[in-house]
């Protein structure tokens, strides 16, 4: 029986605006033990990182060796723990869960997970996070962290992101539509696998989930789901911090992760950038536990 060990990772370092730091609680409050156990799984729960408030914190922004990144310091040493956590979750045999938090914490996930390993990945996600400080519009470091775990540019030569096991060929973007101009450049240059929702509306979401699960697995060990909240349009999960029309319907995105599931691939997964201050009844957090559910396994009949 598999077992998922969720790991919560309450930042909001890499976001514009505060309240993400709750989404592991809301996640929880939201149901996913009971969710994860309709879908056959056992769970153990480890509880959450410690992370200062970012208010006790310097975004230290002006130090040139850090260009334009808010919060580097503070994600750095996020991410080196979560890489431990995620890490050690494989080594005892369990499959990692991680629960943001806003999306840099999937620095952590993702050199966790490759740490004794090839990966692959599949991005489910309005954007691309493949920023670096040179080129972001914000500053934020939730549009970085694809290309920190790729190791570009700044995030070269740092010890804790620059995934070795993880390569662009084996990473899958589902879902695009708000992508910036530096980031479609290294879309094409990179050999990534790359799905905008036109692709979706065009060969419908099974056959593109298959083809990005596959892409991302050829040749690796298993393949880590990020899944952003923000890939599903506003109406079905309106608690996130940078919401933009025209995202997946709440049953193409059931129908992706029952996908996930079916190519049998899985190795290690996140769930983030629930913003609860963002959101209805907490009904973007409660989505997010069902979309895991089916990503492992869950089923009607
Ligand atoms: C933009 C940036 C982003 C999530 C917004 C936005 C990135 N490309 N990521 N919300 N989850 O600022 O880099
Ligand atoms: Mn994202
Ligand atoms: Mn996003
Ligand atoms: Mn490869």
């Amino acid at each position: 029986m598999t077992t998922v060990r969720i790991i919560g990772a309450p930042t909001d370092y890499g976001a514009n605006r505060r309240g993400v730091d709750m989404g592991p609680s809301a996640i929880r409050y939201g149901g996913l033990a009971d969710q994860l156990a309709g879908a056959g799984v056992e769970t153990v729960d480890a509880g959450d990182l410690a992370v200062p408030r970012a208010e006790e914190r310097d975004p230290d922004t002006e130090a040139p060796s850090r260009g334009n990144a808010k919060f580097l310091r503070e994600t750095a040493d996020v991410s080196r723990r979560l890489a431990d956590a995620v890490s050690d979750t494989l080594a005892d045999g369990e499959v990692p869960l991680a629960l943001g938090g806003d999306h840099s914490i999937a620095i952590g996930s993702l050199v966790g997970s490759a740490r004794d390993a090839d990966i692959g990945a599949v991005w489910f996600d309005a954007h691309a996070d493949l920023n670096t400080p040179s080129t972001t519009p914000s500053g934020n470091v939730h549009g970085m962290p694809l290309a920190a775990a790729l190791g570009f540019d700044e995030f070269a030569d740092t010890d804790w992101a620059n995934a070795p096991g993880l390569s662009p060929e084996n990473v899958a973007l589902v879902g695009l539509r708000s992508v910036d101009e530096a980031e479609v450049d290294v879309i094409r240059d990179h050999g990534f696998t790359a799905y905008t929702m036109s692709d979706i509306d065009e060969r419908g979401i099974t056959d593109v989930t298959e083809e990005a699960m596959a892409a991302a697995a050829d040749g690796t060990d298993g393949v880590h789901v990020s899944l952003d909240l923000d890939w599903l349009d506003p109406k079905e999960a309106p608690g996130v911090g940078t919401p933009v029309r025209g995202g997946v319907t709440y049953r193409e995105a059931h129908s992706a992760m029952e996908t996930v599931d079916e190519a049998d691939c899985l190795r290690s997964m996140e769930l983030v950038e629930v913003n609860p201050t963002l959101d209805q009844h907490n009904e973007t957090a409660e989505l997010a536990t069902e979309l895991a559910a089916s990503a492992f396994g869950k089923r009607v009949l």
